[in-house]
Order: structure tokens, then C-alpha cells, then sequence
């Protein structure tokens, strides 16, 4: 089995809409021009310094917006040209302005990590790799990303017989679903099995056996109790491997809206910090009781690494990967070395022999981090074995021949400034369409995009 780890590529519309309530960096950085190339040529910077330390990587495309047909759903109508003018001129009565134009522009699926949930085939029911695309539906711009990216996902795990790429839960508040960005898989040499932490925000449902703790107060908690239920029975993992923490309510409002932003883990060793995990004690006695003693909590308290440090220079959003069992790496993002307690951080667990963390790789991604996306949130972690990689027919796994490729294709369809204005441009538009025919041919996907399978 060998885990790759599947990169969104970060697409040519994006921008900085301040789309995300409870995402401090989207917020503050609302309104700001952004440079599309320079951050798609970040993104595929991190592929290959990942690729170059002997681990595996592929790609996920990015999706078409402006999304016509999420406006046209909405009510605008005519050509292409008109829908755009109508929806970038849009003013409602609270004065809407041009919002539902930029929600529907997001270059968001670039967070693969929100993509999907995924059980790899050593741990599931059938013995088959199972995935479930996210449904996003706590924020509407997230939320139009499940179908293509079912889709894409249906176009490269196509092979039955080793794959099961489900139909993402049904929309609601009671069943958001955020992916990876909450799911944990954990194993060590001597434990029966992995262990899958699926984490939640809220419960949907009041009742008894809900916890002391309750729920955020200020920002939103995206995902629920009874959306990590269903995924841990659609992805087909034995009851005793699957573990339902709730996330620190405090973190939460503190800016972590995804787990991932206070927590990173893989194989046996977890990050976390004090405000990642409602009740951090209780959960880790039990994992060091199912992984047994080769376990490796990695513990950050709120003195050591305050929380809005760790949300602005997001240490925890770092890559966590294995070389060897007693080798494992960091690829954490710039922010991380620029800031004193996350540096420090960094530093103490490098130098503390009771963890195989043997060094830190700092990547600069500021586009990306500056709406809220680091190195954990621009990937899919997908473990494979050699048969399964072989039923993939897909050109997405990477290798020098590719990463050329991609960077010559961002060179040519990618603009290097793009504000909120340039939405309404059709001709924005149709480069993007051209990028993206070209992309899936590139990446032999076949038909993904709604402009090649809708009529
Ligand atoms: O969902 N930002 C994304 C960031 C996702 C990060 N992913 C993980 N933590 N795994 C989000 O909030 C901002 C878009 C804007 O404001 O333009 C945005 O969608």
C-alpha cells in the first residue's frame, strides 16, 4: 500500500471573495486582487518538492466557474455574455451587488482535501477503496462542487472492481459533509487494525448522549455528528476502527473550521493542538489503547502555541509524511517559519527523539493560505496498492513529464491578476473553458465539465 497524495490544482478563476464566514483569512483578505498563475504555479511547486522526497503524488482538476449553470439555476437567462452582466450587475434589495456572481466564480475545489472522504481497500467491508465526495453544503459556494467532483473522481476510480466512488450525502443541515479536512486515519506496526477518526462540529439532532460541550457561538461548525455516522457505514469501516471526536467548540471559534486546521495526522503519529478535540484526554487514552504503545500523540497546548497563532500560520495544515517508520517529515507552509510559536513548535518536536518527526520543509503558498488553504487543505490523501494504482488509466499521477506539462499549460491560459470585476468578463470565461477542454486532455479524464456533457 502506498499513499498518495492527490492535489487540487488551483484554478484559473481564483480570487479573493471573503466567501467563508468563520475563515479568518478569507475574511480578511475579502476584495484584494489575486495573481491565479503564481498561485497555480505554487500548488504545482509543493507537488513536486513532495514528489522529490520519494512520495507519491496526482492531481485533481480544478472546476468551471464562473458556474453558468449554477446562475442559470438562479434565474439569469440569455447568452453566456448576458448571464454574466445580469449577475455581475445583479443589485437586490439589500443591495446583493455582484455576490452571487463571485460565489458562483469560487476556485475553491483547488482544497482537495474537501473533495472527498476515502477508506482505503485494506480496511473496508469489500476489500474495495471506498470514497465519498463531500457534499460542502454549509457554504453555497462549496456546495457546487459535489457533482463535478463526483464525476472527476467517478472518471478516475472507474474500475468496479476495485473502487466505490459513492454519491455524496444529501444536502442539508443536518448532513454537511467537509471531507478529509475532518477524517484522520491513523495505524501503527502492532495495532489490529487502522483506526479513522471522523470529526464533527455539531450535533443535527438534540438527544440524549449529546455532550457537556455543545456547539460553537460564534462561527459556523460545517460539519455534523450524523454526517460522519454515514460516512464511517457508506465507507464500509468496521465499527470498532471508527472513532467520532467532536471538535473544540472554542477552536472552532477561533478560526479552525475544518479539524484540519488544529490537528494533522498519519500513521502513528498525531498532531494536535489543546483546542483541536472537545475532550483531548479521553480520545487520545483511547487511541494509545487501540494503536498500542508505538502511538505518538504530539501535543500543543494553548501556553506553548496560542490557537490565533495557529490559525494565522496554520502549523497543524502542514503535510504529515511518512518516509520510513522512524522517518516521518513536515512540509508546513512559510507563515509557519515566520511565526515565533509555530516555529518554536516546530523546533521542539524536530529535537524531541520521542517522535520519528525528523525535519520541516517550509513552502511558501501564500495565494492559497491567504483564503484559508494550506498544504493539508490542497490535498486528498489516497493510500493505493500497486493493482489499484495499475486500474487507474488516468494520466493524473505525476511525474517530471506531467509537472512540465501543467506548468507550460498554467503559463498559457492562466492570467497573473484577476479582482472581482474581471468575473463578468466572457472572455475570462471562454479562456477558461479552453483551459480546462485542453486540461482533460492532458489528464485523459474524458467528459467531467458541464460544458462537455451538458447540451
Ligand atoms: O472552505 N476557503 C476555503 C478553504 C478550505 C480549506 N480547506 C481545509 N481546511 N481543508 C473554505 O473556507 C475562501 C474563498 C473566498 O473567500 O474567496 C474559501 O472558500
Amino acid at each position: 500500500m502506498r499513499e498518495y497524495n492527490f492535489d487540487g490544482l488551483v484554478g484559473p478563476t481564483h480570487n479573493y471573495a471573503g466567501l467563508s464566514v468563520g475563515n479568518v483569512a478569507s475574511q480578511s483578505h475579502a476584495g484584494q486582487p489575486a495573481n491565479p498563475r503564481r498561485a497555480a504555479l505554487q500548488g504545482l511547486g509543493k507537488l513536486r518538492f513532495v514528489a522529490g522526497l520519494g512520495v507519491g503524488q496526482a492531481v485533481l482538476p480544478p472546476q468551471d466557474r464562473p458556474s453558468l449553470r449554477a446562475l442559470r439555476q438562479l434565474g439569469f437567462s440569455g447568452s453566456d455574455e448576458e448571464v454574466l452582466a445580469k449577475a455581475g450587475g445583479f443589485l437586490a434589495d439589500g443591495g446583493a451587488g455582484d455576490q452571487l456572481l463571485r460565489l458562483c466564480s469560487s476556485a475553491a475545489a483547488m482544497w482537495a482535501a474537501n473533495a472527498a472522504t476515502v477508506a482505503p481497500s485494506s480496511d473496508t467491508a469489500d476489500g474495495r477503496l471506498h470514497l465519498v465526495p463531500a457534499n460542502l453544503s454549509a457554504m453555497f459556494h462549496r456546495s457546487l462542487e459535489a457533482e463535478t467532483t463526483t464525476r472527476v473522481l467517478r472518471s478516475i476510480f472507474a474500475n468496479a472492481k476495485h473502487f466505490v466512488v459513492h454519491d455524496a450525502l444529501p444536502a442539508g443541515g443536518q448532513f454537511g459533509d467537509e471531507g478529509a479536512a475532518n477524517h484522520t486515519r491513523l495505524f501503527t506496526s502492532t495495532a489490529r487494525e487502522a483506526v479513522h477518526l471522523f470529526a464533527w462540529g455539531r450535533r443535527a439532532f438534540a438527544g440524549p448522549g449529546s455532550p457537556a460541550i455543545s456547539a460553537p457561538t460564534m462561527y459556523p461548525a460545517r460539519q455534523t455528528y450524523e454526517s460522519s455516522q454515514a460516512l464511517a457505514r457508506l465507507l464500509a469501516v468496521k465499527p470498532s476502527a471508527a472513532i467520532f471526536p467532536q471538535q473544540h467548540p472554542l477552536g472552532i471559534d477561533a478560526g479552525a473550521f475544518h479539524t484540519d486546521v488544529l490537528a494533522v495526522g498519519s500513521g502513528r503519529v498525531l498532531l494536535l493542538h489543546e483546542l483541536a478535540f472537545a475532550e483531548p484526554c479521553a480520545l487520545l487514552a483511547k487511541l494509545q489503547a487501540q494503536l498500542g504503545e508505538s502511538f505518538c500523540p504530539v501535543f500543543a497546548s494553548e501556553s506553548e502555541l496560542p490557537a490565533a497563532h495557529a490559525v494565522a500560520a496554520y502549523p497543524f495544515n502542514s503535510q504529515l509524511l511518512i518516509l520510513a517508520e522512524d522517518n516521518y517529515c513536515v512540509v508546513a507552509p512559510e507563515e509557519s517559519r515566520e511565526d515565533a510559536y509555530a516555529r518554536r513548535f516546530f523546533e521542539r518536536v524536530v529535537a524531541d527523539p520521542g517522535n520519528p518527526i525528523q525535519a520541516v520543509h517550509y513552502l511558501r503558498l501564500s495565494d492559497s493560505m491567504q483564503n484559508g488553504g494550506g498544504p493539508a487543505c490542497l490535498r486528498q490523501r489516497i493510500s493505493m496498492t500497486d493493482a489499484e494504482r495499475a486500474a487507474v488509466t488516468a494520466r493524473v499521477f505525476a511525474d517530471d513529464g506531467l509537472s512540465n506539462e501543467l506548468e507550460a499549460w498554467v503559463g498559457k491560459h492562466y492570467r497573473d491578476r484577476l479582482d472581482a470585476n474581471d468575473l463578468r468578463d466572457v472572455k475570462l470565461h471562454r479562456e477558461v473553458l479552453t483551459a480546462l477542454d485542453e486540461l482533460t486532455q492532458i489528464l485523459r479524464l474524458g467528459a467531467v465539465y458541464d460544458f462537455q456533457t451538458v447540451t
